[in-house]
């Protein structure tokens, strides 16, 4: 039987993750006790460090897949988050094959690719995770720049790349637009991952958006995330409070 993630690739659904940037595996076990597909812990823009990162890990069970999405495309940045155990990851910045390529490879241990082994999971047994990683860890590279878009076919069909997750928000800012550019950007990229074969997610900042865009076709989307889930609470009690 394939690994989760992979598996609920395959099965074609539709997967809508909540997005941890706030650094608090208390608030991780919290929300995913209220459902959420998959988690992603941003050690990109997020406030987690590595002890966080090992902590807020812990807090999610099998049954659910937990990616994280790493600072940056390097060796060092992928070890540290599939050594705390995540099944996953999420590169950022990602632009040409050559890079999709390699830092896929990092995800994986020689042959397949060139991971250095360790970790504090890993190691309680390492012979079992070894045999089970290659298959399990899944690789999700970010588009997320006008030169990633123009190249999305290449990235998409990259060897190890399992899916392509955008990142509308920079693409936005790479283009100079968050309408129909942005919108055609969007098309250029699933149309591509669908030529080759592979799922397209895309990041959306709310239930809205994460399910319009499922609609349309992109596998993964945020249905909810700390920050704007946090904020909107806060909002929402202060205004009943103060108008009674
Ligand atoms: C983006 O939208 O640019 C992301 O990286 C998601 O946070
Ligand atoms: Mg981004």
């Amino acid at each position: 039987e394939a690994p989760l993630l992979k598996r609920r690739l395959s099965e074609g659904g539709k997967m809508g993750v909540f997005w941890f940037a706030l650094g608090s595996p208390a608030l991780v076990e919290l929300a995913i006790s209220c459902g959420g597909d998959a988690v992603v812990l941003d050690m990109q823009h997020g406030l987690f460090d590595r002890r966080d990162l090992e902590a807020a890990v812990g807090c999610v069970p099998p049954s659910i897949p937990c990616l994280v999405r790493i600072e940056d495309d390097s060796a060092a940045a992928v070890s540290r988050a599939l050594d705390a155990g995540a099944e996953g990851v999420l590169v950022p910045m990602v632009e040409t094959s050559t890079q999709a390529a390699a830092a896929a490879a990092a995800c994986h241990f020689p042959p397949k690719g060139n991971r250095s082994g360790g970790g504090v999971r890993p190691l309680a047994d390492f012979g079992a995770y070894r045999r089970a990683a290659d298959e399990a860890i899944t690789v999700g590279v970010m588009i997320e720049t006008a030169r990633g878009v123009a190249n999305a076919g290449e990235i998409a069909a990259a060897p190890n790349v399992d899916f392509v997750f955008i990142g509308s928000g920079d693409l936005a800012l790479s283009l100079g637009s968050d309408g129909a550019a942005l919108e055609e950007a969007l098309r250029t990229v699933l149309e591509a991952c669908v030529a080759a074969d592979k799922p397209c997610g895309v990041f959306t900042v709310n239930a809205e958006e994460a399910s319009r865009r499922a609609g349309q076709g992109f596998s993964i989307t945020v249905a909810a995330n700390d920050l704007s889930a946090v904020m909107a609470a806060f909002e929402a009690s202060y205004r009943t409070f103060k108008t009674g």
